[in-house]
């Protein structure tokens, strides 16, 4: 078994996401937070489990004296110009990762996309050297293509969950479909692997805490956001909020008035 618990507290997770420049370009960011140092400072006082980054930003920012946060390397991703079936390809090796001091790595799996082997393929292989060099690996289990009708059902996202389990994710991200029960049936479909839940884009604030609440009530073990942090106007204080419904089971209301 691969050593998962550094990436958690209890037995939960909150991990701060920051690949959108690459997946969806600057248009995601303000003058603030297009700084990555800007990004590193909320994952170290927001206390996270984990800080997504490409090892181009790994590289150029993270230094021994500013990580204090895990560092998690997504070892592939594309941008979202072209208007072609979705393949990431790798741009980073996990040894290169692991050089960078990655405390894991992640990749995202298209499952549906025509482009499904090649990615099956890439994939096998980083499981493979990131379990050699005993690192987890974080998939995002992301359904997509032409073949793919719809995203967020149940079914879909139950399959992309059990594909990331059979092909070895220690972790798997994927999007939540405002469907408790549906959504059990997906973590169920993720067996041992531990289910954490992107955030998406940027939603009021009661309606974000409100997702989070249903999502831990579902058996996913947390969350891993970018947007709906560090596009807030006080990205800790609100870290500090979900981090009272994630590891403390608080309620929506309850919460909320810690943001005032
Ligand atoms: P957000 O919380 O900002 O949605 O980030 C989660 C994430 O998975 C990122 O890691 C990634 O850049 C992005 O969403 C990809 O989303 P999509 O492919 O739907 O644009």
């Amino acid at each position: 078994m691969i050593k998962i618990e550094h990436l958690m507290t209890n037995g939960k997770t909150l991990i701060l996401a920051c690949d959108q420049g690459l997946e969806h370009g600057p248009a995601d960011f303000n003058l603030q937070n297009i700084d990555p140092e800007y990004i590193i400072d909320i994952a170290n006082k927001g206390g996270y489990n984990g800080l997504i980054f490409q090892h181009g930003l790994a590289e150029k920012y993270i230094t021994n004296y500013n990580k204090k946060t895990p560092l998690i390397i997504k070892l592939n991703g594309k941008t979202n110009i072209p208007k072609i079936e979705p393949f990431s390809p790798l741009n980073c090796s996990v040894k290169r990762a692991i050089k960078l001091k990655a405390d894991a790595v992640g990749y995202t799996v298209y499952v549906g996309s025509s482009c499904e082997p090649e990615i099956f393929r890439e994939f096998a292989k980083v499981v493979e050297e990131a379990h050699d060099y005993g690192i987890p690996v974080i998939a995002w289990m992301y359904p997509r293509g032409s073949a793919v009708q719809n995203e967020l059902s149940t079914d879909i996202l139950a399959y992309a969950a059990r594909v990331g389990l059979e092909l070895g994710a220690d972790f798997i991200k994927i999007k939540y479909n405002n469907d408790i029960p549906g959504f059990k049936w997906v973590v169920k479909a993720a067996g041992n692997a531990k289910v954490i839940v992107a955030g998406g884009h940027k939603l009021a604030d009661e309606e974000f805490l409100k997702n989070a609440k249903e999502i831990m009530q579902t058996g996913a073990v947390g969350m891993a956001v970018g947007r709906n942090i560090w596009q807030h106007k006080t990205p800790v204080k609100m870290t500090k909020t979900l981090k009272e419904v994630i590891f403390e089971n608080k309620g929506v209301k309850e919460v909320l008035k810690l943001l005032g």
